[in-house]
């Protein structure tokens, strides 16, 4: 019998889920390190990074061996069986590490499961506050057993937009050129430091909008559904899917104005 089904999986993304924050959550009050660094000298791992991501590939590859995995520390991981895995489990152990290393409470789990190359379930724990947002394809979007609905805005002016940006300094410029001429044409700005949260705050209208350029998969995949079955068009610039390039999600009165604004300003251009 197939147990690959959407609600299936998000048991089991919530359950590995719930205790991976309890052990990032248990390894931050002991304290917690930079132990090495990424693209930049400002991408910074920490153990809990790599020990959270080892239990989360350990769980999944007790629970679902014949299925692969896409970890933001560890990489790609493929199934102990020679057959092709149908299943694949996107995972950020720590989304938000630089909050997490300075202790703001704004880092999370993140978890989505990928059944033929399409995400159908997913998971964000928020570590220090509990707050849990999941979503399966269809089956809507949920923050702790209340269904989620995303903003109705219809003006770009009045729109509260979510952003980000990255770890390399000329890219940081750019963004910034981006929200300096942005900033004048909506309601105003929030920079939190985790894709995974954001989108889950804008799939259930705590902000109206949400665009990032330069996010990985383990970054976006579960917050993504999330946002997508809360309501919000969730999409990249010209057509194309949310990606590296640009990563939007808004509501759908919004997204052609807001999109429009970010092709204007070369968004998904610079370094
Ligand atoms: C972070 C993203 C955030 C982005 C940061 C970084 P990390 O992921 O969640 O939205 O602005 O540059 O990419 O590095 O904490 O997993």
């Amino acid at each position: 019998m197939d147990r690959s089904s959407a609600p299936e999986l998000l048991d089991i993304a919530v359950e590995v889920a719930r205790n991976a924050a309890d052990t990032a959550y248990r390894m931050r009050a002991e304290g917690v390190s930079v132990t090495a660094t990424k693209s930049t000298v400002t991408d910074v791992v920490t153990a809990a990074d790599r020990a959270v991501e080892r239990q989360i590939s350990d769980a999944l590859r007790r629970l679902r061996p014949d299925d692969a995995m896409l970890g933001e520390e560890y990489g790609a991981a493929q199934p102990g069986s020679d057959a092709p895995a149908r299943v694949r489990w996107i995972v950020d152990p720590i989304d938000g590490t630089v909050n997490y290393l300075y202790g703001l409470p704004h880092s999370a789990v993140s978890i989505a499961a990928e059944v033929d190359g399409e995400v159908v379930a997913g998971v964000v724990r928020n570590i220090h506050t509990g707050e849990e947002w999941t979503a399966t394809l269809g089956g809507g979007a949920w923050r702790d057993g209340r269904q989620l609905r995303c903003s109705a805005e219809t003006d770009l002016g009045q729109t509260l937009v979510i952003t980000g940006f990255g770890y390399d300094p000329a890219r940081r410029a750019h963004q910034a050129r981006v929200v300096a001429e942005l900033i004048p044409h909506v309601r105003d700005i929030r920079r939190l430091g985790a894709a995974a949260i954001d989108l889950c705050l804008v799939a259930e209208g705590r902000a109206d909008a949400y665009y990032e350029k330069g996010l990985a998969a383990w970054d976006q995949a579960a917050g993504a559904l999330v946002a997508a079955e809360a309501g919000l068009r969730v999409g990249g610039l010209g057509g194309r899917a949310p990606g590296p390039d640009m990563v939007i999600a808004a509501p759908p009165a919004i997204f052609a104005p807001l999109h429009d604004r970010l092709v204007d300003l070369d968004a998904d251009g610079g370094p």
